[in-house]
Parts: C-alpha cells; structure tokens; sequence
C-alpha cells in the first residue's frame, strides 16, 4: 500500500503540504526539456504549471524574447500581416480551459490489453523513482539516441486554462480567400525526427519511412477546426504569461485535439489551398492498422475516457468498508456526460457520481462511494459517456500506438 506523504517544503515561511510537482527529464545543462504530471494525485481540475506535462518532437528550441518576436499571417488571404506580442493582444481575446493530452499518453496499455506484454503497466505517482528518466552519459541505453531516456508515455496529460486570441479572429482580419483550405502553423524549433520512432510502431526494419532531414514543427488544421471559436492563439497559460517550454511568445490551442496539434513557438501561419502534407500528420499521429496501411489518416479528437485515480493496483490491499473510488474523464468531442463503473467485467453498470463543471473540453472529476463487504480480489472498472453519443472505448487499435481510451481494471485485493 502507498502511503501518502503529507510533509511538504516551507513555503512563504510556514510549513505546507507536500505539493503537486513535475517528474522531469533534464538535459545535459540542466534545463527541464521533458515533464510529466502526477494526475493520479491532482486535486481539482486545473494542473498546476509547475506539475504541467512537457513534450518537444524535434527540440527543445532557445527561447524568443517576447520583444523580438512576430507572428507572419500570409497564404490564401487577402492581405498578409506580421503581427506584434502588443499586436496579437489587441484583438478580442478568449480563454478557454481544455485538457491537453498527447497522443502516445498510456500507450504502453494498448500493449496490455492486446496482449502482447504481460506485465501490466501503470501510471507514474509522484513520488515514483524517476531515476531513469534523467540524462545519461552516452552509451547507456538510450533507444532514441539523443542522450535522454524519456518517461513511459503514460502520464502525458494535463489540465489547464488558455488565454489567447482566437485564431479565427486572426483570420478574418486578413481576410480568407475562397481557396482557403487549411491553415499551416508552423513553430520556430528545427530538429530532424527520430526515425527510430516510425520503425518501432511498425515493429521491423524491413519498411521503408520517411525521413524528412531537418525541419520546422508544424501542422495544418483543416479549416473548419481552424475556425472554431475555442481554437485559439495564446500567450496566457494557469493565469501567468505562457512559459517558454509551453510553447512562448505564443502557441495554439486547439481543444479536443491530441496535444501534437498544439503548436508551440508561433513563428508563422499560412493559409493554404490544400492540406499540407507535414510529417507529423501524414508520417508521425496517424492512425492505421499497419505501417502499409494505405488508408492511413491524420489524427484529430480524442477518445472519450475515464481513468479511476484511485484506487490502482498498488494501494492494495484495502480493508473492508467504505471506500471513495475517484477518477477523471475526457473527451476529444466535448463534454462528459456520464460516468459507469463496473465490479463484474462489463456485465452490469452503475452510475459514478460525475461533478458538475461548465467547461466543455475540461475534465470532470467524477467518484463513487463503494461499500465492500467481503475479503476477496475485485475488479473495478470505469468507462465514460460523452455529449457526442460516444461510450469509452471507441476508438480501436492502431499501429502507431496513438489515442489510447480503453478500459483498464483496478484490480484490488480487499482484507479484513
Ligand atoms: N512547435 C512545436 N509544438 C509542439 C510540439 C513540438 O515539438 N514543437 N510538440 C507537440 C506535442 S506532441 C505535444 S503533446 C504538445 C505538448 O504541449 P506541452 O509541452 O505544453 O504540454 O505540444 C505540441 N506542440
Ligand atoms: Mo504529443
């Protein structure tokens, strides 16, 4: 059983709880390049920035001071505009709380339930040994060979508030052209994908990827989510200034999308008359059913999902009595709706108490007061209803990996 640690640091002078903090991955001088959040203890809805999760595809640029920094707007448009930080924040602003979740969050879970691993994977507390995870000297096991040995992917996952201007405000000031079709962001961070990363989601060698050489992080976003209202450009995250690692000057919120669509460092935008084929949409975030899949397509929204925070494998055993199983749900479609939880595989659901909360694209908490009587192993299992009509799990196994909302028991022993 984990035992919570109630002792934290002095803060302000006065001795505190211990707080929600990053599990990070520092680079060789010592600067944060990867982070993960210890949602399994997040209290409320909104991660806390500094227990906000950190991911970088190609690297971890060198920041932009916001000074010297601009924003190009130029494609199928009327009128081309850079636009200035004091710019960008003179137009009609919005703030939108959403929860960012990358693709390849619990990944390691679709190996589980298809059965290709046997040891059941977990998500990471905080006070887990993240040992592994920090820099090492070169030589030691290091799959993506950049010197950094990354977290498991589960973890990748957070809550927070936007402030920003919505990018279709920023639209209609250049005016769209009728050709307009997609709108390319494009980030000031270069690096050359690791290809590595294809050749494992197709498990062999004997395929042919793509390998792009050196190129900027971008995306482009058909135009109809590149319109939507909550889609925005924004400069305010938590109710502080954006931070660098979080994409400063400037970055994209697009809610309900997979983090990847999130584009960090704004350097430019161009509207196209065509998607345009970026490697992370066409190569890297797709789904398929294999590496040759010739229906391959881009990734989008979210599953809809549910995960118990507690309890997971490792609190127990528990003792008989009452006991409050508690959890999150999302979805990439909008709101939860409803909440099921289920003690005997599937058969049979009842109703989680899911709490009340305005924010569309936010998780809801959600929790049900469970009175067991008898000393034996159960089975708990959760899964999540959402506006849209979709019931958790929906979307179904792919090569690369990517958009995991299964269902994964809590399996627990209860004793006397
Ligand atoms: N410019 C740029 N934007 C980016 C990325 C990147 O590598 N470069 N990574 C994306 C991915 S894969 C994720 S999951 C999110 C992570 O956002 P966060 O670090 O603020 O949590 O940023 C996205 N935006
Ligand atoms: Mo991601």
């Amino acid at each position: 059983m984990i035992e919570d640690d109630l002792e934290g640091e002095f803060i302000l002078g006065w001795p505190d709880r211990k707080r929600l903090g990053h599990m990070t991955s520092p680079d060789a001088e010592g600067r944060i390049v990867y982070a993960r959040s210890p949602i399994l203890e997040q209290e409320g809805l909104i991660t806390p920035i500094d227990a906000f999760f950190i991911n970088a595809q190609v690297q971890m640029p060198e920041p932009v001071h916001p000074d010297d920094w601009t924003l190009k707007i130029s494609g199928e448009v009327d009128q081309s505009i850079t636009l200035t930080l004091d710019d960008l924040k003179k137009f009609p602003a919005r703030t939108v709380r959403a929860v960012t979740e990358c693709a390849g969050n619990d990944a390691a879970f679709f190996d589980y339930l298809e059965n290709r691993t046997n040891k059941k994977p977990d998500m990471q507390r905080s006070n887990a040994d993240m040992s592994d995870y920090v820099l090492k000297g070169k030589g030691s096991k290091d799959e993506d060979g950049d010197g950094l040995i990354q977290p498991d992917s589960t973890n990748a996952v957070s809550g927070g508030e936007w402030t920003g201007t919505p990018l279709s405000e920023i639209l209609s000031r250049v005016g769209l052209k009728d050709t307009a079709v997609s709108v390319r962001l494009v980030g000031f961070d270069v690096g050359t994908p690791n290809v590595q990363k294809l050749y494992n989601a197709a498990q062999t060698y004997d395929v042919e990827v793509a390998e792009p050489g050196n190129i900027h992080y971008d995306k482009a976003l058909p135009m109809e989510k590149a319109l939507h209202e909550d889609t925005i450009i924004a400069w305010a995250h938590n109710g502080d200034a954006l931070r660098h690692v979080h994409g400063a000057p400037a970055r994209c919120i697009v809610p309900g999308w997979s983090g990847n669509w999130w584009v960090k460092w704004l350097e430019r935008i161009e509207v196209h008359d065509h998607m345009v084929p970026c490697y992370h949409q066409t190569e890297y975030f797709v789904f398929g059913k294999s590496h040759d899949d010739p229906d391959k397509t881009m990734l989008t929204a979210l599953g809809c999902k549910s995960i118990i925070t507690w309890p997971r494998d490792n609190d127990s055993p528990l003792k008989v009595g009452e006991h409050l199983i508690r959890g999150l749900a999302w979805s990439g479609e909008g709101a939860i709706t409803r909440v099921e939880i289920s003690f005997d595989n599937g058969q049979t659901w009842e109703d989680a108490h899911v709490e009340y909360s305005p924010d569309r694209w936010l998780w809801k908490r959600w929790s049900y007061l469970w009175n067991v009587e008898k000393p034996g192993n159960y089975s708990i299992m959760a899964r999540a209803h959402d506006e849209a009509g979709r019931i958790q799990s929906t979307t179904g196994w792919n090569f690369q990996l990517k958009h995991f909302d299964g269902i994964v028991p809590s399996d627990i022993e209860v004793v006397e």
